[in-house]
C-alpha cells in the first residue's frame, strides 16, 4: 500500500469511495467491519445483496490467450507493460468484424488456408484407437500410461543418432530416467518446479530475458524464487553471449537453469552448437542444474534430433537435468495437453526415489493426467511407419514456416521498408521478434487489424503466402509512420 489509510468512520463518503477503488486497483481484499464477508449469508433468503466474493478483482487478461481490453486507459496500459503485463492479446481477434484481420499471436500452426490443422498421422491414430474395441476408459496410472513415458523419453534423450527412436540414450539404457505423463509442456514445468521446490535445496531459478510469460507465474507459484539472465541484445537482435555467460557465472553454486531446448520463445534466436557447449561446461563447473523446456522440437528445424540436440549434449556428459516436453506444436495436439516430464538422475535407485516423489506432487494435483492424447502419441511414435510419416508432416510444417520468413523478408524488401531485417531470416521457429515497439504494434492492429503480441512478437506459422503482402504493408506502414 502506498501510504493509502483512509478511516471509514472518520473519512467522507467520496473518500471511501477512492480508498476502495486503490484498494481494488491494488488487489486488496475488503478489510472493514462493514465488508466483512464473514457476515455476510451465503443463502438469498434474507435479502442480502452483497456478494461472498464481492472484494475480488478482476484479473488481467492473459497476454497470449486472453481478450483484448479495449477499454483501458492509457496510463493503466503503461503501468501494467511496466509490470510485464504485455496487454496487446489475441483472442479479441475474433471480434473484429475486418475480413482482412490477421492473427499472428498465439504460436498455433495454420495452413496456407489459414486453418487449422490435424495431422493426417494423428487422425489415423484416432481412427485406429476407435476401432480397437479391447480399450477402455480406465484411470491412467499417477505417472501415466508406460508406453508414452517411454517412447517420449527416447524422443528427446535419443542417441547420437536416432533412426526410428532406434539408438537409445546411454541414461535411458542405464535406468536413469524417470518419465512421468503431465498436462502437455505447462504441466510438465510445473510438476518439476513443484518436485524441485520440495526435494532440491536451491530455491532459486534463473530464467532467460524475456521469456514465454507464463514461465514467471508457472516457477513462481511454486514456490521457486525466479532470477533472469541476460539473453538477447536488441541492438544486434542476436543472442547477448557475454552477459548470458557472466550472469550465469555469477549465479549461486546449484541454482537452477530454464534453457528453452530449441527455438526460443519470444526472441526466435537459439545458441549455436559451440556456445551450447560453452554454456553446458559453464553450468556443470557451478553445478547449476538444466531444467530444458522442449515445446517446439521438430518445429524449428524440421528435424527432431537437431531440435534436441542442446539436451542431448547435457545428458551425454552423465550429468542430472530435467527436460518439460510437449506434444502440442509437433503433433498438433494442442487441445489435448499430452506431454512428460524427464529427471535424468545419477543412477537409477535414485531415479526410483524421485518417481516415487513425483507421483506425491502429481497425485493431489489432478490425480492421474488423461489418456487420449497420450494413447495417439505413443500409437503413432511404437509404429515405424506411422513415425516416419508424422516426420514427413513434422517437416512439412516447418518447412511452410522457414518459407514464411523468406517471403516476410523479401516482401519488407520489396518495398524498401528502412531497417535491417535479416533477423527474420535468422531466427529459429515459430515466432518473428521483429523489433517493433508497442506503439507500431498498437498501430498495426488498428489499422490493419493485425494483431500480435504487445513486445512485437508474431507467430510465422499463422502466416500464408496470401497474407505476407498484408502484413508487410502494415510493417512498412508503423515503420515509416510511427516512431
Ligand atoms: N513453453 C514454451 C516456451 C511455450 O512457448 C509454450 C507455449 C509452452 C511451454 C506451453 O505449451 P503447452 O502447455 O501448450 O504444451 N506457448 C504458446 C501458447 C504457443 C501459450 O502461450 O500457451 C505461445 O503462444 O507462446
Amino acid at each position: 500500500m502506498h501510504g493509502v489509510n483512509v478511516s471509514q468512520s472518520s473519512s467522507s463518503p467520496a473518500d471511501r469511495r477512492l480508498s476502495a477503488l486503490v484498494r481494488h486497483l491494488e488487489g486488496h481484499s475488503m478489510d472493514s467491519a462493514n465488508h466483512s464477508i464473514a457476515a455476510a449469508p451465503t443463502s438469498g433468503s434474507t435479502g442480502a445483496r452483497i456478494s461472498v466474493f464481492d472484494h475480488v478483482v478482476r484479473a488481467p487478461e492473459d497476454p497470449i490467450l486472453g481478450v483484448i481490453l479495449t477499454h483501458l486507459p492509457c496510463s493503466l496500459c503503461v503501468r501494467l507493460s511496466f509490470l510485464n503485463f504485455p496487454v496487446v492479446v489475441t483472442v479479441a481477434y475474433n471480434k473484429d468484424p475486418s475480413p482482412a484481420k490477421l492473427n499472428l499471436g498465439v504460436g498455433a500452426y495454420r495452413t496456407e488456408e489459414g486453418k487449422p490443422l490435424v495431422l493426417n498421422v494423428v487422425r489415423r491414430a484416432e481412427q485406429m484407437l476407435v476401432n480397437d474395441s479391447s480399450r477402455v476408459k480406465e484411470y491412467l496410472p499417477i505417472v501415466g500410461l508406460a508406453d508414452f513415458n517411454k517412447l517420449s523419453a527416447k524422443l528427446i534423450l535419443g542417441a547420437d543418432r536416432l533412426v526410428y527412436l532406434h539408438g537409445t540414450s546411454p541414461a535411458i539404457q542405464e535406468n536413469r530416467v524417470t518419465t512421468v505423463q503431465c498436462l502437455s509442456g505447462t504441466g510438465s514445468l510445473r510438476v518439476g518446479a513443484e518436485f524441485l521446490a520440495r526435494h532440491y535445496h536451491q530455491h532459486t531459478i534463473y530464467i532467460p530475458l524475456p521469456t514465454w510469460g507464463n514461465h514467471t507465474k508457472v516457477f513462481g507459484l511454486a514456490g521457486l524464487s525466479v532470477k533472469t539472465y541476460r539473453y538477447y541484445d536488441p541492438a544486434t537482435r542476436g543472442l547477448n553471449f557475454e552477459g548470458l555467460l557472466e550472469d550465469l557465472r555469477s549465479a549461486p553454486s546449484g541454482a537452477i537453469v530454464l534453457l528453452h531446448a530449441c527455438a526460443h520463445n519470444p526472441t526466435g534466436v537459439d545458441p549455436t552448437t559451440h556456445q551450447w557447449e560453452q554454456i553446458r561446461q559453464l553450468m556443470r563447473s557451478k553445478a547449476l542444474l538444466p531444467f530444458f523446456d522442449s515445446a517446439y522440437q521438430g518445429f524449428a528445424s524440421g528435424n527432431l534430433d537437431a531440435d534436441a540436440e542442446s539436451v542431448r549434449m547435457f545428458v551425454r556428459d552423465g550429468g542430472e537435468c530435467l527436460v518439460a516436453q510437449s506434444f502440442a506444436k509437433n503433433m498438433g495436439l494442442y487441445g489435448e495437453r499430452v506431454g512428460a516430464l524427464s529427471i535424468v538422475c545419477r543412477t537409477a535407485d535414485v531415479a526410483g526415489r524421485v518417481e516415487s516423489q513425483l507421483k506425491l506432487v502429481i497425485r493431489p494435483m489432478y490425480s492421474n493426467p488423461p489418456i487420449h492424447g497420450a494413447s495417439i502419441v505413443s500409437t503413432i511414435l511404437k509404429d515405424r511407419t506411422m513415425f516416419q510419416e508424422w516426420t514427413i508432416e513434422l517437416k512439412a510444417m516447418a518447412d511452410r514456416i522457414i518459407s514464411m520468413r523468406q517471403q516476410l523478408f523479401d516482401a519488407l524488401r520489396g518495398r524498401g521498408t528502412p531497417g535491417d531485417w535479416s533477423h527474420i531470416i535468422k531466427q529459429i521457429g515459430m515466432f518473428t521478434f521483429t523489433g517493433l515497439n508497442s506503439e507500431q504494434v498498437a498501430f498495426m492492429r488498428k489499422e490493419y487489424h493485425i494483431y500480435m503480441t504487445s513486445d512485437g512478437r508474431i507467430s510465422m506459422a499463422g502466416l500464408s503466402s496470401r497474407t505476407v503482402p498484408h502484413l508487410a504493408d502494415a510493417i512498412h506502414a508503423a515503420v515509416t509512420r510511427v516512431a
